[in-house]
């Protein structure tokens, strides 16, 4: 039987859930918090906050007013036992924005001051000088212009680096070139040096880097991971740095995590691997937005950051 209380649930292996619920309770009031795998009553539950579908499904929650991902992407969200019509919002949070971004001007800054090279020689006990390039003249693609791709070009741009962007609509933006569509792809990976991959998961872009994508690189390129494993086909990329199309690359995703010990992505000395980290977001942030979308959700209104399901993100 419900009664008036505003009931939560929450499932997340990455997550607190104890954070989560004293945040949420700060800025909601007393509420009842079903952190997962107990959750007694779920056809009273209001929301559901995920980072994945807890294994039993979606469909026992038959009152959901909304599902809240705990993450900027929704992909790694099994939607297939939802009621239609619950709306989907993905997380936007300053601390998650904040990482990405420093992440990619730390992988960024890697490339363009050769640490990478210098690592190797460091190993190898070689004194090789390798004259710094102005950032001037350092050219910066970036795939996905949304929340995090467009704080990303922003930071670049202040760095002085040359930066184009691609997303599927045009965008304004000083210091930013943008490209759109198939030939819009073509013209930014033929100028530059470093592509920085930040999109969603979608079916449109599964599969993006790939050696369709490699062959039009204008000159070996880094490569910088920070979207979704999947977006990446893993066997192009070794054949493509064996080619020489690719430098080097750093992966933050793979299309299974944990990376098995037995890939080949392991221990390549041009591959560099972090375990998703390169954004994290915080409840002390996060929990406005996300509190804000529960109020609306139980006021029947449109979600902030709702996912278009037409669109897949
Ligand atoms: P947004 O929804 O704000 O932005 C998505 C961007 O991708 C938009 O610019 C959109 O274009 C563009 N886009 C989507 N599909 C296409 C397409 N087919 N062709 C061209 N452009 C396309 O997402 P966020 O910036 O918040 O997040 C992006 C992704 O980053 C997440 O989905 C997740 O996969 C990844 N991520 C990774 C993390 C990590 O730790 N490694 C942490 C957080 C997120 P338009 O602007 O025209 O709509
Ligand atoms: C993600 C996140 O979507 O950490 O990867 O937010």
């Amino acid at each position: 039987m419900k009664d008036n209380q505003l009931h939560l649930y929450f499932h997340s292996s990455l997550d607190d859930p104890d954070l989560w619920c004293t945040a949420l309770t700060r800025l909601l009031g007393p509420l009842k918090f079903s952190a997962s795998p107990l959750c007694s009553e779920p056809e009273t539950v209001d929301v559901a906050l995920l980072w994945t579908t807890p294994p039993q499904g979606l469909g026992a929650f038959s009152q959901l007013r909304a599902v809240l991902s705990l993450g900027a992407g929704i992909n790694q969200l099994d939607l297939s036992s939802l009621a239609q019509g619950v709306p989907l919002a993905r997380l936007v949070d300053d601390s998650l924005t904040g990482t990405m971004v420093e992440y990619a001007r730390a992988t960024v800054m890697r490339y363009h001051r050769a640490l990478h090279r210098h690592e190797q020689d460091t190993r190898e006990r070689r004194w090789h000088f390798r004259p710094p390039v102005p950032a001037g003249q350092r050219c910066i693609g970036i795939l996905g212009l949304g929340q995090l791709g467009l704080a990303i070009a922003k930071a670049l741009a202040a760095d002085g680096f040359r930066v184009l962007g691609w997303s599927n609509s045009a965008k304004t933006l000083a210091g930013l070139e943008s490209f759109s569509g198939e030939q819009g792809l073509t013209d930014l990976a033929g100028q530059v040096d470093i592509l920085i991959n930040v999109l969603p998961l979608t079916p449109a872009t599964r599969g993006i880097l790939d050696r369709t994508l490699f062959a039009r690189f204008g000159r070996p390129v880094q490569l910088i991971n920070m979207g979704r494993g999947e977006h990446l086909v893993e066997t192009d990329l070794l054949a493509a740095l064996n080619a020489g199309w690719v430098e080097a690359a750093t992966l933050d995703v793979t299309c299974i995590e944990p990376l098995p010990e037995q890939s080949l992505l392991w221990g390549h000395p041009d591959i560099l691997i972090t375990p998703h980290v390169a954004g994290l977001s915080c409840p002390d942030s996060a929990a406005a937005c996300v509190a804000q979308n529960i109020r609306l959700a139980l006021q029947g209104r449109p979600l902030i950051n709702q996912v278009d399901f037409t669109k897949g993100y």
